[in-house]
């Protein structure tokens, strides 16, 4: 008998729960970046080992709703929660547990799903300061089981996840053996796209950018042609992007492009755009469309 569920990942903006689950996922199916509120989207990053299907749920870092956009996030975080099998309450041990921390684990104390905590991070703490945040996690009064971990070095990962298996129900894989994530291609390339620009830009402009890819092409054997364009709200935010004599957009092209053609396994004409689309962040009927419910 097979088993396998839902393991849905909630935390703070910038804990690491993307970073998580592309390590156990073994590809890069979420981007990441230092910057908060950096996923938008519930992204489904699987694992598969023996009789075991995990499906991690990658979600949005969990803070207080400015707008259309944060409010879907927020609502998505929700109801994916609900959903769940098994929600992972993500820390990062180098910060120490602070009043979001506190908040979400309220709204997760009496659900319907068991709850296990992940303090992440711990390639940057010193042995003192690990036990203080693993005694501040108990605090939180939430989960069955904390485990200290570092998404990015990998340390204490395989101890979770066994835990995690033993937390899915009985039942039949809900994916195809081999598959990482159910992002569509166009997604998971405008993703990439999203990620060069944040890691590049300051202040508001991580946040009031969208990237959508309008066309995939494959002229011929080795080559992939991909349309991207770049949403951002105002001229003067477009103005940096392109950057002086275009050296801004020249060299997210050139970081997006290496990573589209890692993903695509071939050479990648990457032709980039951007587009001032005032209050895309505002408008419902564009977020339906753009995924992000
Ligand atoms: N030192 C260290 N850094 C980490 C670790 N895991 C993640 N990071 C870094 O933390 C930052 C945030 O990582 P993300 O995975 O994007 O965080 P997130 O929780 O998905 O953030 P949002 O999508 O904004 O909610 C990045 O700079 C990562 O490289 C870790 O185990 N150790
Ligand atoms: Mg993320």
């Amino acid at each position: 008998m097979t088993r396998g569920g839902f393991v849905a990942l909630a935390g703070r903006p910038n804990v690491g729960k993307s970073t998580f689950i592309n390590a156990v996922v073994g590809e890069k199916v979420a981007i990441v970046s230092d910057r908060p509120q950096t996923t938008r989207r519930a992204i489904r990053g699987i694992h598969r080992s023996g009789d075991c299907e995990i499906v991690l749920v990658d979600l949005p870092g969990v803070q207080r709703p400015r707008d259309a956009l944060t409010s879907r996030m927020a609502r998505r975080v929700q109801q994916e929660l609900e959903g769940s099998d098994a929600a992972l309450l993500m820390l990062n041990g180098e910060q120490g547990v602070g009043p979001g921390d506190r908040f979400i684990a309220k709204t997760l104390v009496g659900g319907a799903v068991p709850v296990t905590i992940a303090v992440n991070k711990i390639d940057r703490l010193s042995t003192a300061a690990l036990l203080a945040v693993l005694q501040q996690a108990a605090e939180l009064e939430v989960g069955e089981a904390i485990f200290p971990i570092s998404a990015r070095r990998g340390q204490g990962v395989p101890e979770l996840l066994a835990h995690l298996r033993g937390l899915m129900p009985e039942g039949p894989f809900m994916y195809s053996e081999g598959a990482v994530s159910d992002q569509s291609p166009e997604l998971l390339l405008a993703e990439l796209v999203r990620e060069a620009v944040i890691r590049r830009t300051f202040q508001e402009i991580p946040h009031a950018v969208e990237v959508v890819v309008e066309e995939i092409e494959r002229p011929r054997e080795g080559l992939a042609r991909v349309r991207a364009l770049i949403w951002v709200e105002t001229d003067s935010q477009k103005g940096i992007l392109i950057g002086a004599q275009g050296r801004m957009i020249k060299a997210i092209g050139t970081a997006s492009r290496r990573e589209l053609e890692r993903v695509l396994g071939c050479r990648v004409h990457l032709d980039l755009s951007v587009r001032v689309r005032r209050d895309w962040r505002a408008d419902e009927g564009l977020l339906d469309r753009l995924g992000i419910t």
